[in-house]
């Protein structure tokens, strides 16, 4: 069990500068719409799934036409299809503390893409939405991928042993989790912060520094990758898990290894069973899917189901996901009274890191849409995500056009079930109950979307600061969006972002700029 009050110490101790109790009020109070709390009669369920890397383009809901995603769709069809939502950031660590806790990833130095050995990046002290629904009475459940970091300090986890502090300290009472990405070790299971399915005959051992004499690596032993090869010059070429090679070393595990054809069914069976155990009471669950990232390597009931190669197969498996867990809800007879939101963590990348023939099966499917740029990048396509919000008895179904974003998940939902917020905590959430329920067609005054550098989006123009980041990464083939000399963008008529319009709007760059200054200025740890 969570104890907070034991744990709580005020927030400027723990990101560090001077953001004071002051500011979840703003916060709040700044918010477009204050939402009347009509409490509702029942406390909804609320299943938060959160793809990866999955594109604006990639749903048929979103306009793809070549990759069929009928689950998703009804979802869709259900609820509100928002086309103007936001990650708070273009890569899954950033966007993920952003999304859980409320506050701006870059307020810190320390949220970038972790290793799968790094410490918990929300230390127990920090008030998460999962708290939020704790303490409102809900059980709270963390499945799939995690990427927030376990255990106390980075590289010093027992994976033989009960790793902590862990999902538990921050509000969720029950975890299933890979540890990072399905490219990085450690490639197991942890349930409640044990390592699943424990192997006591081979010791598991985590390195990201050094590797374990005598374990084959994708680099030494590429005649051992029988499942996937690293794309060349990706890296992606250490330890070698189930014939597929990964970032970091690893050395035992044995039957706790997963084998990442089974990665969707595990966590979808968890998730379900999760939806089946707590049906009787109030839940919140967050479904971190695996898919689409890379390593790709779908189920073979998927495998070849696409035409589009790995890629376009892990969107029918994780639409698969999505229409299993939405079956468990209505098995329940919970679908009327379940919010279901729907997203992704960033925008899509095609080839990052596999040979999986992503690039040449793409055929013409754009998985980002109409955007520029894509994951890691300060364009559009970096963070404006797929965001579907369903809730049968509440929601009116509909598209809708306001200007949402993820990093309002915990003021939003300690406004849906009367929570009660930590003071000081989440300093950067709006509610935004109004505009996610389809009361309000505006949302936010503006988002700030963050990758190499910060922009700032008002849903017409967009700015993006200047940044001596390399244009272009030809690794991934992505437009980073980065450029020394300022850009701004007329989005609501050129949302491709082709013409830079710096030079024309003087005002309206120096408008954009200030905001970026003040959101700075409301405390930082950079
Ligand atoms: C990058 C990896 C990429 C992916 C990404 C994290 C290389 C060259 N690329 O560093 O493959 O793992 O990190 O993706 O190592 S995310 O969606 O979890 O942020
Ligand atoms: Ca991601």
């Amino acid at each position: 069990m969570t104890c907070h009050s034991s744990r709580r110490m005020p927030p400027a101790m723990w990101w560090g500068l001077g953001i004071c109790n002051a500011i979840w009020p703003a916060a709040t109070a700044t918010a477009a719409q204050p939402f009347k709390a009509e409490k509702p009669r029942q406390q909804p369920n609320v299943v938060l799934i959160v793809a990866d890397d999955l594109g604006y383009g990639d749903l048929g809901c979103y306009g793809a036409h070549t990759v069929a995603t009928p689950h998703v769709d009804a979802l869709s069809a259900s609820g509100l299809r928002f086309t103007d939502a936001h990650a708070a950031a273009a890569t899954s660590t950033p966007s993920r503390y952003a999304l859980l806790t409320g506050h701006y990833n870059w307020r810190r130095s320390d949220t970038g893409i972790a290793p799968g050995d790094a410490g918990m990046i929300i230390r127990p002290e920090q008030h998460t939405v999962a708290d939020i629904f704790h303490d409102a009475g809900y059980t709270t459940g963390a499945i799939g991928k995690w990427h927030l970091g376990l255990g106390d300090k980075t590289g010093t986890q027992d994976w033989n042993g009960t790793i902590t502090p862990g999902p538990q300290d921050i509000g969720f009472d029950y975890s299933y989790l890979m540890a990072a990405t399905g490219d990085r070790v450690p490639c197991v299971w942890v349930e409640n912060q044990r390592v699943a399915n424990y192997d006591a005959t081979a010791p598991i051992q985590v390195s990201y520094k050094t590797p374990f004499p005598g374990e084959p690596l994708g680099k030494t032993h590429p005649e051992l990758l029988t499942k996937l090869k690293p794309s060349p010059s990706h890296g992606h070429d250490m330890a070698i898990v189930n014939g597929i090679s990964r970032i970091g070393y690893m050395k035992g595990g044995g039957k706790a290894l997963w084998e990442d054809e089974n990665i969707a069914d595990s966590l979808t069976r968890k998730a379900t069973d999760f939806i089946h155990r707590e049906a009787g009471r109030p839940f919140f669950l967050y479904v971190g899917t695996n898919d689409v990232h890379v390593p790709r390597y779908p189920h073979p009931r998927f495998q070849g189901k696409s035409g589009m190669g790995f890629r376009g197969d892990a969107i029918l498996q994780f639409d698969w996901t999505v229409g299993e867990i939405v079956e468990a809800l209505r098995s329940e007879g919970l679908l009327d009274n379940t919010l279901i939101i729907m997203t992704s963590d960033n925008g899509p990348v095609v080839d990052d890191g596999y040979a999986d023939r992503a690039v040449e099966l793409l055929g013409d499917h754009r998985p980002w849409g109409p955007l520029r740029g894509g994951k890691y990048s300060s364009f559009e396509a970096g963070t404006r995500v797929p965001f579907v919000v369903s809730w049968p008895s509440r929601i009116k179904p509909g598209v809708s056009k306001a200007l949402v974003s993820q990093i309002d998940l915990y003021a939003t939902m300690s406004a849906l079930i009367g929570g009660d917020p930590e003071a000081g905590a989440a300093p950067d959430s709006q509610n935004q109950l109004r505009s996610w329920m389809g009361k309000d067609s505006k949302g936010r005054k503006y988002v700030i979307e963050s990758a190499s550098s910060l922009s700032v989006y008002d849903g017409e123009w967009k700015y993006i600061t200047p940044c001596n980041g390399a244009p272009y990464y030809k690794l991934t083939n992505t437009e980073s969006g980065n450029a020394k000399e300022e850009q701004l963008y007329h989005i609501s008529e050129d949302i491709a972002e082709q013409h830079n319009v710096a030079a024309l709007h003087a005002k309206k760059v120096e408008k954009l700029k200030a905001i970026i200054e003040t959101e700075k200025n409301k405390g930082t740890s950079r």
